[in-house]
């Protein structure tokens, strides 16, 4: 398989995404209003992780690109819950792409104690090909889900999907912390808010 030509329109997508979603930081920023986007960062999946997921859902090699969603990969990291709101609410009001699945993992946490919201869209991109509608996942979670979530992704990792009991249990506990983290700094956001306002005028 030539993975550097099936590969090309994601790195684009992906590099498109950020420079849109970039901007819409940017454009808080220019009015002083509280940006419901803290960072973004974007990877597009290292082949040998395409492969591995393949194979986990055996999925046949020419239906990769339709059943792996996540090849081309967006993270909005926030402030608060509620900025993950804000930013669903704006993804869902744009015209440039169409979103096709939306899953709440904080809503519905999932067995691990991951939380983050995901949506799927399809994005169109120009190639020298012509158009070609690719699909992309977007992850939208606050700084604590972002913490947990890729300290428990190098531990899976490290375990190759076996993290020991013990260290599980740990891990649920840590999601319940993140979790309260978040609703404890919810309750005081205005006060957090006024006092950047008040930072980056200076
Ligand atoms: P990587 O290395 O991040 O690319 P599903 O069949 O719906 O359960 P699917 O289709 O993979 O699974 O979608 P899902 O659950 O929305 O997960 C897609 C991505 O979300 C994962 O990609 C992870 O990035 C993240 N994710 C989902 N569940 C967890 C979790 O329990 N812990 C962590 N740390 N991340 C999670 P990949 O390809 O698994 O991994």
């Amino acid at each position: 398989m030539n993975w550097e030509a099936i590969l090309a329109p994601y790195t684009q997508v992906v590099e498109e995404l950020k420079v849109k979603l970039k901007g819409m930081r940017a454009q808080f920023e220019y009015e002083a209003r509280h940006s419901p986007i803290e960072f973004i960062t974007a990877r597009v999946k290292p082949v040998k992780s395409i492969l591995e997921k393949a194979e986990k859902r055996q999925i046949p090699l020419d239906r990769i690109e339709t059943d792996i969603q996540d090849i081309a990969g967006v993270r909005v990291v926030c402030q608060f819950v509620d900025d993950i709101y804000t930013v669903v609410d704006m993804l869902r009001s744009r015209q440039d792409f169409t979103i096709i699945e939306e899953k709440d993992y904080i809503a519905n946490e999932k067995e691990s104690g991951y939380r983050s919201y995901h949506m799927i869209i399809e994005y169109p991109v120009e190639t020298i090909h012509g158009n070609k509608v690719v699909l992309a996942e977007i992850q939208i979670r606050t700084l604590a889900m972002n913490f947990w979530a890729t300290n428990e992704h190098s531990l899976n990792y490290k375990y190759k999907g076996r993290i020991p009991a013990e260290i599980k249990a740990r891990l649920h506990l840590a999601a319940e912390a993140a979790f309260m983290l978040d609703e404890e700094m919810s309750k005081i956001k205005t006060e957090i808010q006024e006092a950047q306002r008040i930072f980056y005028r200076k």
